[in-house]
């Protein structure tokens, strides 16, 4: 038997083709967003150019080559049969569901998680993730069009035929040959592509739309396109400035926590939805607006003390956050946030990050010189330079800054949704350590498994690496 047939490529190769594919396809979609690409670009050179020791970093990472690459997109569902067959789907790109964030708290109708590779060696070839919500029809209050939004989603297949196959194969075969990996991405990209017409007329589009402009976007179309992508940026609060010169309206506030020295969590930011035209079922001609263009950078993973802690002050900074513009915003949090300590030791030492240890080269040296009786413990090695640790990088997604930029994007009249309160400072941190909420259960059965919690997967890390850098250690 030729043994070429058999042998299946990576799925962290075929993530890598699908997010370059994805890439591909959204510039030549939304023209606006290859400029956003061109002005990340521009920022993050000139940022390498002012700070040396940063380039030399990334460089020692790998990360040099990858700067510029995507790192998350969006999607919405409709029903939870798409769910449970995306999940299939990113199973294919080596993407799981971790997390759990409901958005129906701040007034958004969906519930949603991140589609995201795991392990360490699999984020550092690709960290391409999809953030991607469930609508919930249940919150439309109007019944006749709660069954009609039903009746439409049940009538669509957002998965072509030959691409189901090939997820069947996957699963029978455990893998895919490099042939079968291209065709599934090609396949694949047709269930995220934009569609310019709509599947109901006109009037049903402003009803639905009128309920929640969310409904309308997922529940008239006969996909769920890619709503945005998510390049890297070393300097989130340069690029946002740069945005409106470039011709892009940007969103009016950063969202996340404040530039530090230490940066933790994440900060986003974004251009607003392109308004396009539609054609109706009816003929009719429209307009609806989904897909923008985001930014990010990520800091620290924090632990959930840690993340109780950026919680409280958020929450305390969202007290005044509308009357502020964008500058004035960042000065707020910064002095809010000053109750946030941005020392790295004291961070890892107050247990509010998650972080990574490695022996240094005196460690690699001191290789064989404890025995397990006498090794010092990790204060004192890390004291002694024998061991180093570094903030593990935060993966994940924030529910208050997920919420602020669905709203952004919402319109002007930031409709909400009638049976949820439109507080955002009521959205809970998903910590793993309370009972799953019922609509939690009712998300992990659409999905077909529970989502993983990422508080247990940095855990996991940062014990493992220490672990590791033990075991080296006492080893001669
Ligand atoms: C997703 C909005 C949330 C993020 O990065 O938190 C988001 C959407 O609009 O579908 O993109
Ligand atoms: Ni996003």
């Amino acid at each position: 038997m030729n043994t070429q047939l058999t042998a299946y490529v990576t799925t962290d190769h075929i993530r890598d083709l699908f997010s370059s594919a994805m890439s591909a396809m959204y510039q030549a979609e939304v023209p606006q967003y290859a400029t956003l690409l061109k002005l990340v670009a521009e920022v993050n050179q000139a940022t390498l150019a002012k700070q040396p020791a940063l380039a030399e970093q990334l460089k020692m990472n790998g990360e040099l080559a990858r700067l510029n690459v995507e790192r998350h997109g969006a999607i919405r569902l409709g029903t939870a049969a798409e769910l449970g067959m995306m999940r299939r789907l990113f199973a294919v790109l080596g993407m799981q569901a971790v997390g759990y964030y409901d958005l129906a708290v701040a007034g958004v109708p969906v519930h949603s998680t991140a589609f995201r590779p795991t392990e360490p060696s699999a984020l550092a070839r690709n960290p391409f993730r999809i953030f991607t919500s469930l609508l919930r029809l249940e919150l439309i209050e109007n019944l006749a069009l709660r069954e009609q939004a039903a009746a439409n989603l049940a009538k669509r297949d957002i998965f072509t035929p030959r691409l189901r196959a090939l997820i069947r194969d996957f699963d029978r075969q455990g893998g895919l040959t490099e042939p079968q990996a291209r065709e599934f991405v090609i396949e694949a990209l047709e269930t995220f592509r934009w569609h310019a017409t709509a599947t109901v007329d006109l009037a049903t589009y402003q009803e639905l739309h009128q309920a929640h402009p969310l409904i309308a976007d997922v529940v008239c179309f006969n996909g769920p396109h890619i709503n945005h992508l998510t390049p890297r940026t070393l300097d989130i609060d340069e690029a946002q400035l740069r945005m409106p010169q470039m011709g892009m309206v940007a969103k009016a506030l950063i969202e996340g926590p404040p530039q530090r020295h230490c940066p933790i969590l994440l900060r986003q930011t974004s251009f607003k939805a392109q308004v396009e035209s539609i054609v109706f079922a009816d003929g009719q001609v429209g307009a609806h607006s989904a897909r923008f263009g985001e930014i990010e950078q990520r800091g620290a993973a924090l632990t959930a003390k840690g993340r109780a802690l950026y919680d409280a002050l958020l929450t305390k900074a969202d007290e005044s956050k509308a009357e502020l513009d964008n500058v004035a915003r960042q000065r707020q949090l910064a002095a809010i946030f000053s109750a946030f300590t941005d020392d790295e030791a004291t961070l890892r030492r107050q247990g509010l990050a998650f972080f990574h240890y490695q022996l240094t080269s005196a460690g690699e040296a001191a290789r064989g010189r404890y025995l397990a009786e006498t090794l010092p413990d990790k204060e004192q090695l890390l004291e002694q330079g024998l061991l180093s640790a570094a903030p593990l990088t935060y993966e994940d997604f924030l529910p208050v800054s997920a919420a602020g930029i669905f709203q952004s994007n919402l319109g002007a009249n930031k409709p909400s949704v009638p049976t949820a309160k439109a507080d955002i400072a009521q959205i809970m941190p998903f910590n793993g350590q309370e009972e799953p909420s019922n609509s939690q259960i009712q998300f992990e059965q659409a999905l077909g498994c529970a989502v993983i919690d990422p508080f247990t997967l940095y855990a996991q890390q940062e014990r493992q690496s220490y672990a590791q850098a033990m075991q080296l250690l006492l080893k001669a």
